[in-house]
Formats: structure tokens, sequence, C-alpha cells
């Protein structure tokens, strides 16, 4: 059967976090050749990423996620200006490496179609239904318009994971791709005795260390409530290393693999 699957590469993944806008190529590289085999294999892929050091640095330093701030405006509104367009380039890492494996793309930065922030954010998810099947549609945590005052904010590509997920039809597959982990860990993964849990489910406590110096949306804590509200409506929710790529295709040949999979 053919899958159709909505797919997060964290930015912890496909960047290096403490280094100000350093991408990983080759491991979006790996991504980008895996999701050439499994669009060749007849499915269909939906792709978010996060923002990590090209989004998280400038925006944690002046303070956009909780909106305009009088005396630093100006500042403000130049690093919103910086921001979208550093998102924009680390998006271009993206497509250039689908392009090299020849998957056809098209982008829809949050900036242009999205505004207000979390969940329950507007815009209009149909560009993501309407895009044909062999098309892999890119989107991106970004800075988007807010209205009340704030002026803008920050929508998280979890936020995206969690409304294409569950409102584009027939959705079978929905995975966050992570870096340095297998999926979602009992313990902080640093941490002696910290071990992969196979399934997990909103009810199981996990103790996490959320890094909120780097981080301006929610870290694991956001990913894990997302997914956990996505399983309530798609089957196959999970948590997958994504220096593995290749766990990917397992999880559709299959129906398991090496990772987290997480339920309603
Ligand atoms: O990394 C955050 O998106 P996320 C977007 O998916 C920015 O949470 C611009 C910090």
């Amino acid at each position: 059967m053919a899958a159709k699957v909505v797919m997060k590469l964290g930015g912890g993944l496909i960047t290096d976090k403490s280094s100000f806008k350093t991408a990983k190529k080759g491991v979006i590289d790996s991504i980008c050749s895996e999701i050439s085999k499994i669009i060749a294999n007849g499915h269909s892929v939906i792709l978010i990423h996060g923002a990590g050091s090209f989004g998280h640095l400038l925006a944690k330093k002046w303070s956009l996620a909780a909106g305009v701030v009088d005396e630093i405006s100006e500042q403000q509104r130049d690093a919103v200006v910086k921001v979208r367009s550093d998102m924009a380039e680390l998006c271009g890492y993206v497509t250039d490496s689908l392009k090299s494996f020849g998957v056809e793309f098209a982008v829809f930065p949050p900036s242009v179609w999205a505004k207000e922030t979390g969940r329950s954010f507007i815009g209009d998810l149909d560009i993501f239904e309407n895009t044909p099947k062999d098309i892999v549609p890119v989107s991106f945590g970004d800075v988007v318009r807010v209205s009340g005052g704030a002026e803008f904010g920050i929508l998280s590509g979890d936020d995206l994971m969690a409304r294409i997920s569950l409102e584009i039809p027939s959705v079978t597959h929905s995975i966050f791709l992570l870096g340095d982990v297998d999926g979602m860990m009992n313990l902080p993964p640093n941490i002696d005795g910290s071990r992969l849990m196979p399934v997990w489910s909103a009810e199981e406590h996990i103790e996490t260390s959320h890094n909120s110096e780097q981080d301006v949306t929610g870290g694991i804590e956001l990913k894990a409530s997302r997914a956990s509200q996505i399983s309530r409506g798609v089957d196959e929710v999970w948590f997958i290393n994504g220096n593995h790529p290749e766990r990917i295709s397992q999880l559709l040949d299959e129906g398991s693999t090496i990772g987290t999979k997480i339920l309603g």
C-alpha cells in the first residue's frame, strides 16, 4: 500500500545547534537520498524542517517568540527579516539536496501563508494537499505575523506537523527525525541508564532536559505533546534517529524499525 508520509527533520539533526548557521549537509544528503527512494517506491512525502542554529539563536537573542517590545522594536524587526532569510537559506540546503537526488519539490514558507503561533495557527493547508503526488511540499518553522499587538512570533515546525498530519486526508505516517538519539528515551540521553522506549504514550512520564538557552520553541516536550495528539488520528507516529534514514524505509516496508512508536 502506498504510504502518505509527513516527515520532520529536526533542527538539531540538520544543523549544529550551538554554532550559528552551520548546516549538516552530509546528514541532509543522506535523508534526501532516502526520500528519493521512498518516492520511487510509490509513496508520497510532505517535508517539514526545524530551525536549529538558523533560527533559534537570533530569535532567542531578540526575544522574537514573545512579540514586539517597544524599546528594541527596531532591532527586532531587523532580526525578523534576518531569521526569515536564514530559514530560507537552510531550506535551500534541503531543496538543493532533494534536487541532486532528482526529487521535485515546492517550497511554502510559513511567513508567506501562515499567521499566529501554536497549534491553532491560521493558514490554508490545502497547499499541501493540492501539490501533485510526486512533488514534495516543503515547509519549516518560521517567524510569522501575529495579531493583537505582538506583531510577530515563532511558529514551530512541530505545530505544522500536528496540523498537517491530522488535517490532510489519509496521512499514514507522521515521522519525527531526531539527531543523536534513536527515539524517545526514558531519561535525558546523556544520563547513565538512559534507554530507548520502543513505544510511548502520553501517560508515561519522561525526564527531559530542554535546552531553553538555545531553543525558543518547545524542544522534546513540544514534539512529544504534538506527536501524542497526532497519534489520535494517524496510526503510525514515530520518533526515529535521522542519522539512520534507512530506518524510514524499513518502517514503511516491514511495519516496524528501531525507534519509538507513539501511541494515542
Ligand atoms: O525548530 C522554530 O521552528 P522549530 C523556528 O521547528 C524558528 O521549533 C525561526 C526559530
